[in-house]
Parts: structure tokens; sequence; C-alpha cells
């Protein structure tokens, strides 16, 4: 009940500085949070059991071009790379599974966080280290803050396996390890959060 308050107080607010914005000048730097966690279910048809990733993921548009994503994470499961998104939607009514496809709003196929084809919400692998933790930070030039195809109001996805960035196996698209073109083979969600701004 609460979060759905908040959830439309969140669209009158985008709204209003939206309109209230436009004749002037956008004022930088923009921040936004994300707490990630396992929210509530069991996700991407694996095993969950013992999952506990999660942690906290920042936003800061300096520009109208550029990013910066911040994150730290912990409990990511097994160490080395694992995939990093922006779902479309703040969905968790089924845990993660419920926020919808990689964020992709100019309809483009799924890539790495630089590539010229990817989708809104590609931001490839975090790193995971021996004990299950990741601490990093980038700067992307397509995830806004602001306008249209702003990312608040939509998810943050930590997955359980590596993404491909699009290179991979897309012999069966729809099915899990072998739809590269569309999700990078990323496998189980083990954490998701909103995106609000801060
Ligand atoms: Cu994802
Ligand atoms: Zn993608």
């Amino acid at each position: 009940m609460s979060s759905r308050t908040e959830k439309i107080c969140q669209h009158i607010c985008a709204s209003t500085s939206d309109s209230s914005f436009s004749a002037t000048k956008m004022a930088y730097p923009i921040t936004a949070t994300c707490i990630v966690g396992v929210n509530g279910k069991p996700c991407g048809g694996g095993s969950d059991a013992g999952n506990q990733c999660g942690g906290e993921v920042k936003f800061e548009q300096t520009s109208a071009d550029l990013c910066t994503i911040t994150w730290d994470l912990k409990n990511c499961g097994a160490p080395g790379p694992h995939g990093f998104h922006i779902h479309e939607k703040a969905d968790f009514s089924n845990g993660c599974m419920s926020a919808g496809p990689h964020y992709n709003p100019f309809e483009k196929k799924h890539g790495g966080a630089e590539d010229e084809e990817r989708h809104v919400g590609d931001m490839g692998n975090i790193t995971v280290d021996a004990e299950g933790n990741s601490k990093g930070s980038f700067v992307n030039t397509l995830i806004k803050l602001e306008g249209e195809y702003t990312v608040v109001g939509r998810s943050v996805m930590v997955h359980a396996d590596p993404d491909d960035c699009g290179k991979g196996d897309h012999s069966e698209p729809g099915v899990n390890g072998k739809t590269s073109h569309t999700t990078g083979n990323a496998g189980a969600r083990i954490a998701c959060g909103e995106i609000m701004l801060a």
C-alpha cells in the first residue's frame, strides 16, 4: 500500500518537474538511488536457496549525456562477472521475475555497456570478488534520470551468471542460455530494486 502511494507520488513529482524545467536549463547533477535485494521470491527458475544478494546502486547524471553509476553489493554468489542491467519495470509482485525485460526504448539488440548496438539498460557485468562482494563505478552515455527516457521508476537487476554482451549463443531465442541477443544469457535474477530520485 505505502509503496504504491510512493510510486504514484513519484510520477506526479516527475511530471511536474518536467514541465517546470522544460523552458529552462536542467540543473545537473541529478541523482538517484536504488536499494537492491532479493525481493521476496526465488528468481529465474533456478534454486534461490541461500541467495542474499543486496546493496545499493547510485546514479549521478552530470550532463545531458553522461551518467555515473556506482555500486556496492554484497553476497552476490560466485566470484567473477555477473550480468548487471536496468529492467523495464519496478514490479516485484513475482519477485525479480516480474520486472520485465531489459529497458530497450529504441528496439535495439542486447549488447555491452559501450556497444553501439545495445539496450539502454545494458550495464554489462559487475565483478564479484572471492568474498561474494562487488564495488565499482563507470560512466554511461545512454542512461538518463530525466526526460522521456528516464530510468527513474525502473529497476536495477543483478544476475547469477555472466552477461555475454550479445556475443554468445542465440540459437534458441527465448531459452535461457541460448538467447544472447535479448538477455546476454545472464541467467537467474538474484537481486533487484526500484530506481528512485534522491
Ligand atoms: Cu537483467
Ligand atoms: Zn540488454
